[in-house]
């Protein structure tokens, strides 16, 4: 792909980010119908990416809708050490377009750190640093534009898709010391570039982790849902629940889940454990 057209691609995914119908501020809010495939952080991880997309058949599924987040830094690199995880975010954003109102891109805190490139480490490397360094290799001279186009995808994303069956999904949710401080209008109002910065809601919603039962009682009273599905924190088992109202699901590795819920029932979080789908299982 040449680098006016990894552009246009971007231009085109922003578009369809900002012209979701389902979209309102930075919430999705889903209507009851058809059903939910939701991965945890991809990583870079393109078979995983593939597995999802594939489980998903969303050609075939009209009123099927899929939640994607947190692409980038990790998986595949180039010949001299640089992350090639931008080229599954292309793919991913293609999907956008090609599923406008049924796929959700969710912003994630690395997408904030690629934003703003501020660090972030993983494994012991600056993972802008190493993914920027083969963006530069690849798009040459051209590396300002599509770097800025990319930046301003991110940006373009969503915050939270909700569901009519009370279940709310997002990347993470503010730690217990940012809840005092959290602007619950972020969901409702234009994101400014501020947010995203420490310690603004954006931020403190996609980075915040060991989340205790009393703020997630909080705050499921707050944004008047039931259930949390988030992603963001590692499951080295590929998914974690706090038998209560909480699933966390990670899809970077071969121990990776998604999961798959109907839009028209009603949930339990045993129901909501039991739709976990292995992604090693799917071809
Ligand atoms: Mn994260």
């Amino acid at each position: 792909m040449t680098p006016d057209e990894v552009i246009n691609i971007f231009e085109q995914g922003i578009k369809a980010n900002e012209d979701t119908g389902l979209r309102s501020g930075n919430l999705v809010s889903l209507a009851a119908v058809g059903d939910l495939m939701v991965a945890g952080d991809i990583h870079g991880h393109r078979r995983n990416f593939e597995r999802v997309v594939s489980y998903a058949d969303l050609e075939n599924n009209s009123k099927r809708h899929l939640v994607l987040q947190e692409i980038i830094h990790g998986g595949p690199e180039d010949d001299e050490g640089g992350c090639l995880s931008f080229e599954v975010l292309i793919e991913a954003v293609k999907l956008k377009i090609k599923f406008a109102d049924r796929v959700h891109l969710i912003m994630a805190n690395h997408d904030t750190a690629f934003i703003s490139n501020s660090e972030v480490m993983k494994n012991g490397r600056e993972m802008n640093r190493t993914m920027r360094i083969a963006m530069q290799r690849r798009y040459g001279d051209s590396i300002k534009a599509v770097e800025s186009a990319m930046e301003r995808f991110l940006f373009s994303q969503p915050l939270a898709v909700k569901c009519p069956n009370r279940i709310w999904i997002s990347h993470s949710l503010p730690a217990a010391r940012y809840l005092d401080k959290f602007d619950f209008t972020i969901f409702d109002r234009q994101l400014k570039v501020s947010d995203i910065v420490r310690p603004n809601s954006a931020y403190t919603l996609t980075w915040g982790r060991k989340q205790s039962e009393k703020i997630l009682d909080m705050l499921a009273e707050k944004l008047d849902v039931d259930f949390f599905i988030l992603g963001h924190q590692v499951q080295e088992n590929g998914w974690m629940s706090n038998n209560k109202n909480l699933v966390i699901i990670d899809s970077q590795h071969n121990h990776g889940y998604l999961c798959h819920i109907e839009l028209t029932k009603s949930y339990t979080i045993d129901a909501l454990i039991e739709s976990l789908v292995r992604l090693a299982q799917i071809q």
